[in-house]
């Protein structure tokens, strides 16, 4: 079953929290656009290595005295009576600014993967009417929450949002909260321990407190078909949800919808688009003011209209084909200490580098669903996106919980995301070891997504076979999910992993199915900004692998795009090399200080000339 966790902490534990999963809690779709009170700031936090705010010494619910957060039992019974032990004061502890990563809260906190506590006061709303839910943007990996010391709940995922409903619990006046975040993986978890990024334990997006009204708008879906049509489906949730009038507006189309929920609560619409609405593309990407009001509640976010289909070897935006001239980042800041901390201002840094530096229209966004602040920067900027869940490398295959695991951070995406225009393609996993196993995962997940969302493609980033001809590689793509998905994506490293001659790669033969539009998931080399040598590791060798790698993709007749390994140096602990890497990942066309290699200009010279041609 889907409220089934892959790391199952001790079960009393279990027991006092509820596991949040899409079943179990609202989507609060568009929560980044509702009133709401904003916790992040100023937190206590403390590391608790052994677990005891979960477990006592022997396994069993711990001790009130040894939990993590002053429970307010607890602290009226020492109120009365100075016998009670309590061991334990958040509220005295170091303070870290939420949200952010604890890797660079201090020094000695730079290597340290576990469980932390983080706690904050607050003052309730004082005008409180209607729900409140607090919801966390994305906590790294298992949360576990309570308020005013007792139970709310807790989660698995890293990189997705969730929320739970504390209208009951809240106190007027002073409220105590306190969250515990662990951010081991294990060999059942989604992600699983080896990766090759910085595992960035901690409360990474924002903490907020969102008010509804008692009967509220919790999912909007509003799109374009590749017909033409406009489709909405909504869903309320709350006592008055069934047979209940709402209406949907987009004033600057004229349309103004009336409708009524059914006995689920849901409202489906399906009506011709307007002539005079504009389709959102990388070159005009026009937004719309959509919004949903159902009696005290008006739902709003700004959406854009447009199509993505394949059509043989072809993909097609707006009916017309298009090239992806995109590039692959990881969720950093620029800087020399990213703590996975974006805003505004980060997020706007780092795509522009793609659209306006490389002459993008495309990124991928690897290997986790990004902060909502990344795609919905990618709508306003005209960026496609290729979304992914971290289904990566070696998963627990056969585990059920890991496969629930990963079909709710699957659906926690895609739930918070399909308003999204520039998501283009949903991507179940990268680089997964063929077994029938993982076929069967995967495949489950393909469904899951095309039940979700039948509007975008769905993908996944494929290992391609490397055999060595009398002169260059001959590349064989044998994996059977090749027949599930709608892009063929391949990753690549011929003459940076392997020791093929750069001057081979352009007569590369590629025995892949010639059905499909296949893309470049990945391709790419390692460069310290600065050094310049003929040898692996120097920006020339990586300008020169770009460049013998993008002849080799000229060659090829059905690719319709790539997004190369990658935008920015990245912290990775594989990468230890104490010449060039330093636990740094130098496959970035920028390093972590915003410094551009050769190689940048490579692509972004090839990405010019390529857009000049589209036109
Ligand atoms: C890959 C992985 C990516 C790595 C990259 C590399 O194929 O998908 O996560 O960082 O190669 O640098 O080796």
């Amino acid at each position: 079953s889907p409220a089934m966790a892959a790391v199952e902490p001790p079960s009393t534990v279990i027991s006092s929290l509820p596991l949040a999963t899409v079943q179990t809690e609202p989507a609060l779709v568009s929560a980044d656009m509702r009133q709401g009170f904003d916790l992040s700031g100023p937190w206590h936090y403390s590391i608790d290595p052994y677990r005891a705010g979960l477990a006592g010494f022997h396994g069993e619910t711990p001790d009130p005295g040894q939990r993590r957060f002053i429970d307010i039992d607890v602290a009226k019974a020492m109120a009365s009576d100075n016998r009670t032990l309590y061991e334990f004061n958040l509220d005295h502890a170091p303070i870290a600014v939420l949200p952010s990563s604890w890797l660079t809260e201090a020094p000695q906190m730079r290597h340290y993967q576990g469980l932390v506590w983080y706690q904050r006061h607050f003052d309730a709303p004082a005008t409180r009417k209607g729900r409140i839910f607090l919801r966390l943007g994305a906590a790294n990996y298992a949360s576990y929450v309570y308020l005013n010391g007792k139970p709310v709940g807790r989660h698995e995922g890293g990189f997705t949002p969730f929320s739970f409903e504390v209208t009951k619990l809240l106190r007027d006046g002073d409220n105590q909260i306190t969250i515990g975040v662990d951010s081991v993986a294990t060999p059942t978890s989604v992600p699983p321990p080896v990766t090759d990024w910085e595992n960035y334990g901690g409360i990474t997006r924002p903490v907020r407190l969102v008010e509804t009204p008692d009967t509220f708008v919790d999912d909007a879906w509003v799109r374009l078909t590749r017909d033409g049509k406009l489709a909405v489906d909504v869903h309320l949730n709350g006592a008055d949800a069934v047979n209940h009038p709402l209406r949907l507006k987009i004033a600057a189309l004229g349309v103004d919808l009336p409708g009524t929920t059914d006995a689920k609560g849901d409202w489906h619409a399906l009506r011709p688009a307007p002539a005079k609405l504009v389709r959102w593309s990388p070159e005009n990407p026009r937004l719309y003011d959509v919004v949903v009001d159902a009696g005290e509640d008006h739902w709003k976010d700004r959406v854009g209209f447009r199509t993505i289909e394949v059509r043989g070897t072809d993909i097609l935006l707006n009916g017309k084909p298009i090239f992806l001239r995109g590039i692959s980042l990881h969720e950093e800041e620029i800087g020399a200490e990213p703590t996975r901390a974006i805003t505004p201002a980060s997020a706007r840094a780092l795509l522009s580098e793609v659209k306006d530096g490389l002459h993008g229209n495309y990124v991928r966004l690897a290997h986790y669903p990004h902060n909502e602040l990344m795609t919905r920067t990618a709508d306003e900027l005209g960026l496609l996106v290729w979304s992914e869940v971290p289904v990566y490398w070696m998963i627990a295959w056969d585990n059920p919980g890991t496969l629930a695991t990963a079909r709710n951070m699957l659906a926690e995406n895609i739930l918070r995301d399909r308003n999204r225009a520039s998501i283009a393609i949903w991507s179940v996993a990268n680089e997964t070891p063929v077994s029938d196993a993982r076929n069967s995962f995967l495949r489950t997940l393909i469904a899951d997504v095309r039940k979700l969302d039948d509007t975008r493609l769905v993908s996944a980033a494929l290992l391609v076979d490397h055999g060595k001809g009398p002169g260059a590689p001959v590349m064989t793509l044998a994996d059977p999910l090749a027949d599930s998905v709608d892009v063929l994506a391949l990753n690549t490293y011929n003459g940076w992993y392997t020791a093929d001659r750069l001057s081979d790669l352009p007569a590369t033969t590629w025995n892949v199915p010639n059905n499909k539009p296949i893309v470049f998931s990945e391709f790419g080399a390692d460069a310290l900004a600065g050094f310049h040598k003929p040898q692996k590791f120097s920006e020339d060798y990586q300008a020169d692998y770009y460049r013998a790698t993008l002849a080799m993709a000229a060659k090829m007749p059905t690719l319709r795009g790539m997004s190369p390994w990658i935008l920015k140096d990245f912290r990775s602990p594989r990468r230890q090399n104490p010449d060039f890497q330093m636990g740094w990942n130098r496959k970035g066309l920028i390093s972590e200080t915003g410094v551009r290699k050769m190689a940048f200009y490579v692509l972004s010279d090839y990405y010019l000339a390529k857009a000049a041609k589209a036109k």
